[in-house]
């Protein structure tokens, strides 16, 4: 099974995003714009995950929820990686969120599954370019949006089905779901 692992920002947060990315979204049909109902800032993804390890990494999973504390986080402006993936960057607690993506991946990897060592980057993808998109534009366009403060309460398990959702597009559904309870 296709998983991984995820925050969610609430629906407010995430209808104030759709409003600010409404204008650029109907300008530029020519890009991959992600749903907003699938919208999340993944902390780690653990690709293709069998049974036993599915287990095993859901109990550290529910531990590493327990020691981290809810997160106080906002979606502001936008960024890229290069002319593949326009995103809004995420302000707020970002040492926390960097240390339970940090937590996350150590309990994938007590797990036996491979996750990638690449830093970890916080971001909430709104789309993806096609060859020769400039999505520099975009980053500029909604460089203004600051959203606002929310709290992030849960850490998610998401399976993703490729080619299940609308348009043969991605459908992420949530497998379980764990509080942050530290302090
Ligand atoms: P993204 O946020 O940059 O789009 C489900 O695919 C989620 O896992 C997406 O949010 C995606 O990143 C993230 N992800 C991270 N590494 C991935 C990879 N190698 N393949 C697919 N998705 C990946």
């Amino acid at each position: 099974m296709r998983l991984f692992v995820a925050v969610t920002p609430p629906v407010d947060a995430l209808d104030e995003l759709r409003a600010a990315t409404a204008a650029a979204r109907s300008a530029h049909p020519d890009l991959r714009w992600t749903r907003p109902d699938q919208w999340h800032l993944t902390l780690a993804f653990l690709g293709d995950v069998g049974a036993d390890a599915r287990a095993d990494v859901a109990v550290r999973l529910g531990r590493t929820a327990a020691r981290h504390a809810p997160l106080e986080l906002a979606l502001r402006g936008a960024g890229r990686f290069g002319e593949r993936v326009l995103w809004t960057r995420v302000d707020g607690d970002l040492a926390g969120l960097r240390g339970l993506a940090a937590s996350v991946r150590a309990a994938a990897r007590k797990a036996r599954i491979a996750v990638e060592d690449r830093p970890y980057r916080p971001h909430l993808t709104l789309a993806r370019g096609r060859d020769g998109a400039d999505l520099r534009p975009l980053v500029d366009a909604l460089a203004g949006f600051a959203g606002r403060r929310w709290t992030a309460t849960e850490v998610h398990l998401v399976r993703s089905r490729l080619g299940a959702g609308p348009d043969r597009t991605a459908r992420y559904e949530p497998v379980t779901s764990w509080p942050l309870t530290g302090s």
